[in-house]
């Protein structure tokens, strides 16, 4: 058996060298990886051994060479393939080890791998006699079979090329997008809202996903069939989530959690505090910040405690003693993430309901943008959240907000962001006390969020995602009882709608950027 071996990234690369060569492998490796092996004492020939020809333009033309892709295209049941094989003196490669370039983080011209795509495809294509590995986790099952049955078996064989073709698929997908930006936007990575690249949407988008673990018992319903996917070459957010108990992962537990993570990771950076959020369909029915994880949590529970029953509970802050004994007295929560766990947190959380899936999560990777499928197509867009900070909204009333105004409406505001439209939300003190989503009009939207603050939102804060078009919405915040009023202006009654706030004595901030959620 002979390996080619050729990879940037030399993650476990010298225990593959040496397991093959315990197997009786012969090695062939470029210049990098060579000298990788050999200062680890395997021993390995140089590539240009093999060909006969140096490598030149500074690691431009290193394998493009006949010696190398003869070796591992030729198709061994074939008399004329072996024919040409013994003419040019080329000798045969069984497998090809490689992974390329990472042009993905650093995109420039130098980074795009030439050489490492043309080996991968050579031997994905030739599969039936070569095994490719383009991934350092295939290195130990790969060598365990060659172990147990002298060689790869041809099923494996067939799904490591297809896995071989979606990377390159993917990496020239990234080099095509990152191409079609003009030069002066193309000098960092592809994306990144509000860089100097995201001002353009890509020309082209491929995306290329894989499937993440098995599929999902069902998506929404139970007659659909769902999975979750992830960019292929990019482990994502939920790969790195460990779960420590209850039962596997819905389709609508990950939709939720994603909610529920991102709000309370938005609302512990900005107020510097604990947060605590529960989702219930993609909306929060409960959110809180305050000084300790325990207050967050049962305030955030206090918030709606009917809706929190079978919720999507996220803390920012790992789960203490404290906040655990207040969650196994309020409502069973469905999913639970948290940074961490304290010791005997998780045992408590199982004790009070055996399916609750307990997550621990690392930070949340908002994605770099917003897809949603329509007929033949799809839209796409920069995800939703906040970009306008306090210190570029606008007081419009007579009536200034006070400090603590101010924070309860920065915190209606951020919460309004995450809730779907028509939003209206309501807070006081750190806590939303009335939360009404998804109306068809911003005043029955209102009237919701003031039902269920039954009082508590006086003194506090209104925030609304879309401008006011009447004064009638703003004259039901001040019916609810509260002293501010956030929310973008932008209507051609504003004037109309100041002049209810002003009359009503309410303090009115405009953020001037709408937070529309659907
Ligand atoms: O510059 S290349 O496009 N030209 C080549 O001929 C070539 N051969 C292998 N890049 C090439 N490679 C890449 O070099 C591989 O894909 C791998 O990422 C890297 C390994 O180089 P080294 O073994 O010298 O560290």
């Amino acid at each position: 058996m002979r390996a080619l071996l050729s990879v940037y990234d030399k993650t476990g690369v010298v225990e593959l060298a040496r397991g093959l060569v315990a197997l009786g492998a012969e090695l062939v490796s470029s210049g990098g990886t060579a000298r990788a092996l050999q200062e680890a004492g395997v021993p390995v020939r140089q590539v240009e051994e093999l060909t006969g020809f140096p490598e030149i333009l500074g690691h431009r033309v290193v394998t493009l060479h006949p010696k190398v892709h003869g070796g591992i295209l030729a198709d061994r049941d074939r008399p004329e393939h072996r024919a040409d094989l013994e003419r040019h003196g080329i000798e045969p490669i069984d497998l090809v080890v490689v992974n390329l370039y990472p042009f993905a983080q650093d995109p420039s011209v130098e980074l795009i791998d030439i050489g490492g795509p043309a080996m991968v495809r050579a031997a994905a294509k030739n599969h039936q006699h070569v095994t490719v590995v383009v991934d350092p986790a295939d290195y130990q099952p790969v060598l365990d079979e060659l172990r147990a049955a002298g060689q790869v078996a041809p099923a494996t064989r067939r799904r490591l090329a297809a896995k071989a073709f979606a990377l390159t698929s993917a990496y020239d997908a990234r080099v095509a997008e990152w191409l079609a930006q003009p030069a002066e936007a193309s000098s960092g990575p592809p994306e990144g809202p509000g860089g100097p690249a995201s001002a353009l949407l890509p020309e082209r988008l491929t995306l290329v996903l894989e499937r993440s673990g098995e599929a999902l018992r069902y998506g929404e319903n139970p007659h659909q069939r769902a999975a979750r996917y992830r960019l292929v070459g990019e482990p994502g957010f939920w790969d790195q989530v460990v779960q420590h108990a209850g039962v596997p992962l819905s389709y609508l537990n990950l939709y939720d959690a994603d909610a529920a993570w991102t709000l309370v990771h938005d609302l512990a950076a900005w107020s510097g505090q604990p947060a605590a959020v529960i989702v219930k369909h993609a909306n929060p029915c409960g959110a809180a910040v305050a000084p300790s994880l325990a207050e967050a949590y049962r305030r955030a529970y206090q918030a709606d405690e009917r809706s929190a029953f079978g919720g999507i509970v996220a803390l920012s802050a790992p789960l203490d003693p404290e906040t655990a004994a207040a969650m196994v007295q309020a409502a069973q929560a469905d999913v639970v993430l948290a940074p961490g766990y304290e010791p005997g947190t998780v045992a408590e959380l199982q004790a009070r309901r055996k399916s609750t899936r307990v997550l621990e999560a690392p930070p949340p990777s908002p994605p770099l943008r917003h897809f949603r499928q329509i007929a033949g197509g799809f839209l796409v867009q920069d995800p939703p959240g906040c970009r306008a900070a306090r210190s570029t909204w606008r007081v419009v009333t007579k009536r200034q907000p006070d400090e603590a105004e101010w924070r309860d409406a920065e915190l209606a505001w951020r919460i309004c962001a995450r809730v779907k439209s028509n939003a209206i939300v309501l807070v006081k003190d750190g806590q939303a006390v009335g939360i009404g989503a998804g109306q068809q009009n911003r005043v029955q939207a209102g009237e919701i969020a003031a039902q269920k603050a039954a009082g508590r939102a006086a003194g506090g804060a209104c925030a609304s995602d879309a401008f006011y078009p009447f004064p009638d919405g703003v004259e039901a915040a001040a019916a609810a009882g509260v002293a501010v009023v956030v929310q973008p202006g932008g209507s051609v009654r504003d004037e109309e709608v100041v002049a209810a706030a002003d009359r009503l004595g309410l303090a009115m901030v405009f953020t001037g950027e709408r937070q529309f959620l659907h």
